[in-house]
């Protein structure tokens, strides 16, 4: 961008001038989308990121949304010096960067006094968790410090730790993925000192737990607990270092064998062992369990679990390893028992009348269940350390709040089930969000600027959120219907209900065609939805059960008269005694999605919009399909297009005038009349026709770069003598 620029020299702070502006663009690509001569192609988009990112500069804007790209290796940019220079500094000014959109917005805050909330979006491994842990850093750094709550930007940062060692897993796509969706809000003082924190968590994937696909890992917490637990801890706890020997942690055996043993009833029995194909994926290079455990350990100490908790929560996480370990053998008339003696010591009795294949679901059920309601447990501790004291919260001056979105991008896997059909949805919703709030800040800054408003083209998602959570007639109240339907129901029956209902609608297809005939390229269990980023085909099979997402009523009874309190909180009484059939798991995950939507509707948002450069996870590698593809999914050229339907560019009357006062004389060197004649003078002089600017009560609007460029270039021409190359500014930012 074509501004001044600031740069710390050892004298002070010192203003520079950027070199050519053309130079600049041509190399380092242009730092605000915006500017793009051609806005409406994406290949443009492409090139300014690729160019960027070449050179380091992984930063860029739409406006006000900030486009991040993964750099996949340390840059020397997140410094407190770093810090120190975006404080204050308008957004304009100086460039892109996570610091100047976390300032911007806490500068908001501070003067406008109204909650703001930053949305972190992209697919997996963009970026999206470092890029809020930079914000929260941001914060605890440089904000004053209230003296009733000197701890809490240590106990705000801790609590990333530990949320990621129970939260996160290696996947294919990311070593520290986080299977879970994080709404964290940050509150601050009427000084702006942060003075307490909340966490809403989202669907955390329990079927990790169980299952992992190859390559992949369970929750880091299990490796880091055998890893790093001391000899004594993990003999009290019955565990083995070597992850090899927990099912849930690693392959055990990929085909079904039969063998004798004796079992713990004595008797000679068939045993059919365990055939999870698990992740089979024990190490990472990226990661050390070892250190990462102390980290943990250190960090439950500073948000302030007492050790006793952290030792009950440890009980649990080994408790599920034993759950997976149980074996069950088959009696002669079908009738399953357990044979595993030592873990029987470590767990409740749950021998009851069910066939091997219920006896092995129920064991799988119990620890997702377990491991589930233990990490919400988790967090209802986190925010009740981070709590905002009451003294505070009544002290009549008020608390603003920051809210920080890190959620699940985009999701398209080749096999795409239930999960991904919840985080696809969800990103509809944040979509839907996006493009409402967005028009609403253009519409108010054009209405606020006594500008007309012009009509802007768009796309509006809302059919397909209607599709998916419409009352009675969208995808979610059609599966919720088909788990309660008493009788036979299966996936596949809910997917003939599907078709039933929504055959026809522009967004759902299935392999059925409307004349009856089949769609080859579609399987039978498969409905497609067209999503705004792109056409998704999700595979119907464990739907109902994982909407159903039931726990046999025994395993509950069994939870809730546990000694461990931790798991009689999780497990209350009045859950076995009522029986209340608690929503199901889309209706839950919806209403959560609605409360989320409600909380970001109450504030001003800011976007952070994170791109994978490579799925190699590797530095310098620029992969334009997998970048096109996001720039898809993350709606960027939307964003772009909306930005820029009316003016691709605004300045306020008095930057303006400082900037370009040398190219007029009437200007130069100073004017002393009203800004806005100062401003209309100096088009005038530059020969702006109507239709390429309008000024509003405090800002000038230019419609076309290219009308901002060739200003920039005639200053430039005009100011040669003034011009310093700033090439190490832009890179060492
Ligand atoms: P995600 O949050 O977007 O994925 P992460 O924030 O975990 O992705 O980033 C993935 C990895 O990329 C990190 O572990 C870092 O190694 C690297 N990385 C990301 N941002 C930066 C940066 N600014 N500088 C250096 N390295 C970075 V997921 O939670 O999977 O959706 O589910
Ligand atoms: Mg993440």
């Amino acid at each position: 961008m074509m501004f001044d620029m600031y740069t710390h020299f050892p004298c002070g702070r010192v203003r520079i001038v950027m070199e050519s502006a053309l130079t600049a663009r041509d190399r380092v690509g242009v730092q605000d989308f915006v500017l793009l001569e051609k806005y409406n192609s994406e290949a443009a988009l492409i090139e300014n990121l690729r160019r960027r990112f070449g050179e380091n500069l992984i930063y860029t804007y739409i406006g006000s949304v900030l486009v991040s790209v993964n750099p996949y290796k340390e840059l020397e940019m997140y410094s407190k010096q770093q810090m120190e220079r975006y404080r204050g500094v308008s957004f304009y000014e100086i460039s892109p960067h996570i610091y100047a959109l976390s300032d911007n917005t806490y500068r908001a805050m501070r003067t406008e006094r109204k909650d703001q909330c930053i949305m972190i979006s992209g697919e997996s491994g963009a970026g999206k968790t470092e890029a809020s842990k930079k914000i929260l850093l941001y914060y605890t750094v440089t904000c004053p410090i209230n003296e009733h709550m000197a701890t809490l930007g240590d106990r705000l940062l801790q609590s990333n730790p530990v949320l990621e060692a129970f939260g996160n897993a290696k996947t294919f796509r990311n070593d520290n993925s986080s299977r879970f969706g994080k709404y964290m809000d940050v509150q601050f003082d009427f000084r702006g000192a942060p003075v307490g924190g909340h966490i809403l968590n989202y669907l955390l994937e329990k079927s990790r737990v169980v299952h992992q696909n190859h390559g992949e890992r369970n929750f880091h917490i299990f490796y880091q607990l055998l890893d790093g637990g001391d000899d004594d801890l993990l003999t009290t706890l019955a565990l083995e270092r070597n992850p090899q020997s927990y099912n849930y942690l690693v392959k055990v055996c990929v085909c079904v064998c039969v063998c004798v043993c004796v079992c713990v009833c004595g008797i000679n029995r068939g045993i059919i062992c365990n055939s999870l194909v698990q992740g089979n994926c024990p190490r990472l290079s990226s990661v050390s369990d070892k250190n990462n455990w102390k980290v943990v350990m250190k960090a439950l100490s500073v948000i302030g679990f007492t050790e006793e908790e952290v030792q009950k929560l440890l009980d649990i996480i080994a408790s599920v390893l034993h759950l997976g370990n149980t074996q069950f053998g088959e009696g002669e008339e079908g009738e399953t028992y357990i044979t595993t003696e030592t873990q029987i010591t470590h767990l409740a009795k749950m021998i009851s009348p069910l066939n091997f294949e219920q006896a092995m679901s129920a064991r799988d059920a119990l620890a997702k269940a377990v491991y589930g309601r233990t990490f919400t447990w988790l967090v209802e501790k986190i925010n009740q350390s981070l709590a905002l004291k009451e003294e505070i919260y009544h002290s009549g001056k008020g608390c603003t709040v920051i809210g920080l979105l890190d959620i699940y991008g985009f999701e398209v896997l080749q096999h795409n089930s239930f999960e991904q059909f919840c985080i696809n949805y969800c990103n509809e919703k944040l979509q839907q969000l996006f493009i409402e709030l967005t028009l609403r800040s253009e519409q108010e800054e054009y209405e606020t600027e006594g500008i007309a408003w012009e009509t802007v083209q768009y796309i509006d998602n809302k059919i397909i959120c209607d599709l998916i959570e419409e009352k009675h007639k969208g995808i979610i109240s059609i599966l919720d219907e088909e788990c309660l339907r008493p009788g036979e129901t299966c996936d596949v029956s809910f997917l003939e209900k599907l078709e039933d209902t929504l055959g026809g609608h522009p967004h759902f297809v299935t392999h059925k065609l409307a004349n009856g005939k089949t769609r080859r390229v579609m399987s039978r269990e498969e409905f497609r939805l067209l999503h705004y980023a792109g056409e998704v085909n999700y595979n119907v099979n464990g739907f109902l059960d994982k909407n159903n997402d039931l726990l046999n009523r025994n395993l509950k009874e069994v939870m809730c008269q546990s000694d461990n309190q931790i798991l009689c909180h999780c497990f209350r009484r009045e859950e076995v005694i009522h029986q209340k059939r608690p929503e199901m798991a889309a209706t839950q995950f919806k209403n959560s999605l609605m409360k989320l939507m409600e909380i970001l509707m109450s504030k001003e948002p800011s976007y952070v919009r994170c791109i994978k450069p490579n799925d190699a996870k590797q530095p310098g590698r620029f992969d334009e399909v997998l970048v096109r593809h996001q720039v898809k999914y993350l709606g960027l050229m939307e964003n772009l297009r909306v930005r820029r339907a009316g003016f691709a560019y605004r300045r306020c009357f008095e930057a303006f005038l400082q900037r370009y006062k040398p190219l007029c004389p009437e200007t130069w060197p100073n004017w002393h009349g009203r800004l806005a004649d100062g401003v209309s003078t100096l088009v005038n002089h530059l020969g702006y026709k109507a239709e390429e600017y309008k000024l509003g009560r405090s800002k000038i609007f230019i419609r076309f770069p290219k009308t901002l460029f060739s200003t920039e270039d005639a200053l430039q021409a005009k100011k040669p003598e003034i011009v310093i190359t700033i090439q190490s500014a832009w890179r060492g930012m």
